[in-house]
């Protein structure tokens, strides 16, 4: 089963790279001047349309690092090259994941070490039809509970699983719920960059990204960066370089709500549109960060794909017990694997 995950992987994301990459000599030029956005993504009232989507932040330089699907394997390793670097990023939990203890554990362990976090949401089946909106409503409002009951707030930033506009009622019912709904103006292609070999090339990415702007434009841009927090992708060991090439070129590493100048950046509720609250650590708060240093790593010493093993001589069950069984991890293979069908629909659209 372990095995079958990447080649799922590759097999499925290889066809909409190259879909991707058509669509990349437009990316530096979509992100560059980023819309006047003073009133916030949630600002127009109608049906959701691409504009409704975070895609660049208010402030040129600003990098926000986000990534959806975790927590997972990768996130641990992602906090502890995140503590080095002093930085901050967005990780939109999963709340299906959050059963599990330890990965309920790493979420909490995220948001204390001052990451914001938002939430991924996926329609049970894929599909509004046949639910009623408070259905709909009271399934979006159990996730949101569930991270609530973990860190204290509800999340307000959420990226739709497939958040092309193919099912409206779903992205309409979520933004009349005063949801933030995140999209990008980068990919990181960590899923395309999944190897020890290949994941330094993701910094690669960033520095062409930084490079072309500069070049064409003599400014710098502001970035929303899509990455995947998930063991198959070579988001974790790619990382590192990544920090190191954002400080290089002198960008300024920010959670969404730095991006969106935002001093609430989580919901009062989890179903009602009433309003938002802060934390100690939200944009504009005592212990609000940004910014990074650079960090120090082995190139190619930070193995992607390390699912934890368990120690050879260690009390195997114990390290394991509360692990998702395997039959969990095929499922989250196929979850990975099903992210990847996103990607070429939003590169298309966002990159027109
Ligand atoms: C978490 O991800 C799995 C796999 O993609 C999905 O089935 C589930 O609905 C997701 N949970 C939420 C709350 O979106
Ligand atoms: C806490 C625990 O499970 N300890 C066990 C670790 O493994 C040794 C040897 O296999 C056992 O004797 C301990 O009871």
């Amino acid at each position: 089963m372990r095995f079958v995950g990447p080649a799922i992987l590759s097999a499925i994301a290889m066809p909409m790279i190259v879909a991707a990459q058509g669509a990349t000599p437009d990316a530096s030029a979509t992100a560059a001047p980023a819309p006047a956005a003073t009133a916030g993504p949630n600002s127009n009232t109608g049906p959701v349309t691409w504009a409704d989507f975070l895609t660049s932040c208010q402030t040129p330089g600003q990098v926000a690092l986000t990534y959806s699907e975790g927590p997972s394997e990768a996130t641990m390793e992602m906090l502890e090259t995140l503590k080095e670097a002093q930085a901050k990023v967005t990780f939109f939990t999963n709340a299906t994941w959050l059963q599990y203890m330890q990965y309920a554990g790493v979420t909490r362990h995220a948001y204390i070490d001052g990451h914001l976090i938002g939430m991924t949401y996926r329609l049970p089946s894929d599909t509004s039809a046949g639910r009623t909106d408070n259905e709909i409503k009271e399934d979006i409002g159990r996730a949101s509970r569930t991270i609530q009951d973990l860190i204290g707030v509800y999340p307000k930033y959420i990226k739709i699983h497939e958040s092309n506009l193919k099912d409206p009622r779903l992205l309409n019912l979520v933004k009349s719920m005063g949801y933030t709904l995140v999209g990008f103006n980068m990919d990181e292609y960590d899923y395309k960059y999944n190897t020890a070999a290949t994941s330094s090339q993701i910094a690669e990415v960033f520095n062409a990204m930084f490079t072309k702007q500069m070049d064409a434009y003599g400014r710098k841009a502001s970035y929303v960066v899509a990455g995947y927090d998930v063991p198959t992708t070579g988001a974790a060991s790619g990382m590192p370089k990544v920090i190191n090439t954002i400080q290089a070129h002198a960008y300024d590493m920010v959670r969404l709500d730095g991006c969106t100048n935002d001093k609430t950046p989580y919901k009062k509720d989890p179903i009602l549109n009433n309003g938002y609250v802060g934390d100690a650590k939200s944009f504009g708060a005592l212990e609000y960060k940004h910014g990074q240093k650079s960090v120090n790593y082995t190139p190619g010493g930070n193995q992607p794909n390390k699912d934890a093993t368990p120690s050879p001589a260690g009390n195997e069950s114990k390290t394991t017990q509360n692990k998702p069984a395997s039959k969990s991890a095929g499922s989250r293979l196929a979850a990975a694997a099903s992210v990847m069908t996103i990607i070429p629909a939003l590169a298309i659209a966002y990159f027109l």
